[in-house]
């Protein structure tokens, strides 16, 4: 890589030491609002983003519009017999901040059909992929070959009123929920099922239609798909793919190009591809002590991986303080549909085990696992095994949530966003200053 990064090297990893050091010595001092400390912190409990859809307590976990995930369970309309929520019911709820009645979902059902159809330079791009291009990669990709549909880049160039932003706004939020399944479900086909792909049927509702042109018929996966699209439609905005569509939105990027931005964040291990890397580690397991290992080898295999300097993927949270309520209704939905089923299990014996061990590390602040722990464990046990496909389906849904979002910045008309940052140098120098003042 050259003398560069050799001499960069040099000057940097000794640097990174010293800056730890002074963040340790200094962190407390005050700068105003914030402390030096939270500089260093990802921004975590600063209050700077306004967002409507939902809203995240560290002890009591999401509430969407005030409503916890218990509760949408129940109130939200489901198809006629059915025991999930349809995912159209939450974008509803997080746009109008009401409750919608049934025809209301069949209302915003009917217009996601009406706005399906994908263009063929779609899949024509996707073709050109090669098919060993991570899922994540083809799906932003994809979206962003999708944006030249885009009305509001149109009707900016023509020339719009700023209070009308939103409107166009809107339509490409609609266009591009409706049109997510099959563009997921294309690359999908393309990349795992020899480029066999199901046409879409009409009659069913968006979550459905999406699993049966994924290829999974069962009428208990269609609940499943229910379930999995409404819980990960929204965490409220700071988290990495909803703060990403604020972020790009604020400089007035179309919804096309928020969103495949926002899926690139989402596709990093940290955040989304966790889903992903779960089940890896899972398998790595698996692999390692057998199919059903006792508790006591769980808890070394844990402790070794923790050992090798790798985070445990699934548990911890950045706002998080408890186990995410997301996780426990994928728990629920486990214990009523595959009770005895052996990775469902693993699942639940590693939440047992692995959060007094990562307690005991005495610097991880949220021991209990994320809604990435579970939701693969469901798709296996009906088949759908190609993991690094699943955080492409965490994307699908939250559209509902980051696409409602951008269509409130927009009305209310929310500036560029533009943090302060500083240097070490401003941190240091200004650090000397408010010791020698109070000296
Ligand atoms: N395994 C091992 N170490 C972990 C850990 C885990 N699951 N969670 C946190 N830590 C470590 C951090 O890496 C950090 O270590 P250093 O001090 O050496 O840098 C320390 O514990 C403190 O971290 P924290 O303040 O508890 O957590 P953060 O807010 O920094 O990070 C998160 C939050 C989610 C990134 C982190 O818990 C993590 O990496 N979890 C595993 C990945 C994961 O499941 N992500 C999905 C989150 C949900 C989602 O967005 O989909």
């Amino acid at each position: 890589m050259g003398e560069l990064k050799k001499k960069f090297e040099e000057k940097a990893i000794p640097l990174s030491a010293e800056i730890r050091n002074f963040v340790k010595e200094n962190g407390h001092i005050s700068l105003g609002e914030f402390t030096v400390e939270d500089v260093y912190a990802g921004q975590k409990g600063i209050i700077g983003l306004l967002t409507e859809t939902s809203l995240l307590d560290g002890n009591q976990g999401i509430r969407f519009r005030g409503y916890t995930i218990p509760e949408l369970r129940d109130l939200l309309p489901k198809i006629p017999g059915g025991t999930e929520p349809l995912p159209e019911g939450i974008f509803y709820l997080m746009l109008l901040n009401e409750l919608p009645s049934y025809d209301d979902v069949i209302d915003i059902q009917q217009t996601l059909r009406e706005n399906a159809e994908v263009p063929q330079h779609v899949f024509a791009t996707l073709d050109a992929l090669p098919i060993t291009t991570h899922p994540m990669t083809q799906f932003s990709i994809a979206i962003m070959s999708l944006q030249t549909e885009s009305v509001f880049v149109k009707a900016y160039r023509e020339g719009i009123n700023k209070k009308d932003y939103w409107k166009y706004t809107y339509d490409d939020a609609i266009t591009l929920i409706a049109r997510l399944p099959r563009v997921a479900a294309y690359i999908y086909r393309r990349t795992y099922k020899n480029n066999e792909h199901i046409e879409p049927d009409n009659n069913l509702d968006w979550a459905a239609n999406f699993g049966h042109m994924l290829g999974y018929d069962q009428v208990e996966f269609y609940k499943l798909m229910r379930l999995y699209l409404t819980i990960h439609s929204d965490h409220e905005g700071g988290n990495v793919s909803a703060h990403t569509t604020h972020l790009v939105g604020s400089a007035l990027s179309d919804p096309y190009l928020c969103f495949a931005a926002a899926m690139n964040g989402l596709a990093g291990p940290l955040h989304g591809l966790a889903n992903q890397e779960v089940v890896r580690w899972i398998q790595e397991l698996q692999n390692t002590l057998g199919h059903s290992p006792s508790k006591d080898e769980i808890a070394n295999y844990i402790r070794k991986t923790l050992d090798a300097g790798k985070i445990i993927p699934g548990y911890g949270h950045a706002v998080l303080r408890k186990t995410d309520p997301r996780f426990i209704a994928q728990q629920d939905f486990a214990k009523t549909y595959m009770p005895n089923d052996a990775m469902v299990q693993l699942v639940w014996n590693i939440y047992e085990i692995a959060p007094p061990i990562l307690t005991a590390t005495g610097k991880i602040k949220n021991p209990w696992p994320n809604v990435d722990a579970h939701s693969g464990a469901l798709l296996i046990h009906y088949g759908l095994v190609e993991s690094d496909f699943y955080t492409v389906m965490f994307g699908v849904s939250r559209a509902l949530g980051v696409m409602a979002s951008l269509i409130w910045d927009r009305v209310l008309g929310l500036p560029i966003e533009r943090p302060k940052s500083v240097t070490y140098d401003w941190l240091k120098k200004t650090v000397s200053e408010k010791k020698n003042s109070t000296n």
